[in-house]
């Protein structure tokens, strides 16, 4: 599995994902989201697989759609930018927020366009202390995609979230993490060790309850509270019949760690 353009690597119930365009910053291409796609979905199959790592090959995260491969006509503008989302953007960003395992993002430096929005799509994000995060475009006369015009007023707010994307400055992942946008910043040098700690922790993490917590955290943004009131009980009941509910409760009272499968049943 993988490709040229996404690097993928397994071990220890976690799965690394890298975006592999480094003299292009990791710019997607529509081989590559394909590529993407199929890792994605065979880490979603693969019971063996309890965490995906997301990060990109050497100076950059991502810088977003490869502008060579979007490049308009002689004339006027591009001829349907709305039919890429369709086909690449919309899917990809459905994908990552829907499958039930923690998705790591380790934005190893600047993240643009939509390389930005689908890192803040992942469920945790790392950063570099040195990457950044620019809505780039307004830049380029187009609007955020890739969920950031759902992503980021939640994350942010919308004052926030209408400057980043009006003024298309870019971020620096500390000012990132203050403002809530990602969970933490990193020293560039440590950025791979501190990854790797927590995606091992999560891979021995009760995944399928991880799973219905991001389920349950996606379906709040729509629902009311008594919904999600309902919501929760009804996905307590699924993970309180799983049998890593029965091993932490078991553990705990035994005073002693638990062993999670991940199973739901
Ligand atoms: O239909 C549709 O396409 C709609 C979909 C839109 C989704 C989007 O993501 S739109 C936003 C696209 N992204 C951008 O506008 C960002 C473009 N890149 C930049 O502004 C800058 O590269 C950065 C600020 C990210 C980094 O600047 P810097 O100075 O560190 O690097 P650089 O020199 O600009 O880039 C290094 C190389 O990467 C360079 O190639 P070269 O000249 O050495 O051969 C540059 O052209 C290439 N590169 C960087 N970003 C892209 C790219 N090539 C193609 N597409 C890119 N997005």
């Amino acid at each position: 599995m993988g490709g040229d353009t996404v690097l993928v690597a397994s071990s220890g119930g976690v799965m690394r994902l890298t975006l592999n365009r480094p003299e292009k910053l990791n710019a997607f291409t529509l081989a590559m989201h394909a590529e993407l796609r199929a890792a994605f979905e065979a880490a979603a199959a693969n019971p063996l697989c309890r965490v995906i790592v997301l990060t990109g090959a050497g100076r950059a995260f991502c810088a977003g759609q490869d502008l060579a491969e979007t490049r308009p006509g002689m004339e006027g503008g591009l001829a349907d930018a709305g039919s890429r989302l369709e086909q690449a953007y919309n899917p990809l960003v459905k994908l990552i927020t829907s499958l039930e395992k923690p998705i790591v993002c380790a934005v190893n430096g600047i993240a643009a366009g939509a390389g930005a929005n689908v890192a803040i799509a992942c469920d945790i994000v790392v950063a570099a202390r040195s990457a950044s995060f620019l809505q780039a475009f307004a830049r380029i006369g187009l609007v955020p995609d890739a969920s950031g015009t759902w992503t980021l007023p939640r994350l942010v707010g919308p004052a926030r979230a209408r400057a980043l994307a009006m003024l298309a400055e870019p971020l620096p992942a500390e000012t990132a993490e203050a403002w809530g946008l990602i969970w933490k910043t990193v020293d560039d040098d440590k950025l791979e060790a501190e990854v790797s700690v927590l995606a091992s922790k999560l891979a021995s993490a009760p995944t399928y309850a991880l799973g219905l917590t991001k389920r349950a955290i996606a379906l709040s943004s729509t629902n009311t509270l008594s919904q999600q009131l309902d919501l929760e009980r009804e996905l307590q009941r699924k993970a309180g019949g799983s049998p890593d509910a029965a091993e932490g409760i078991r553990a705990f009272l035994e005073k002693r760690a638990p062993k999670f499968t991940g199973r739901s049943a």
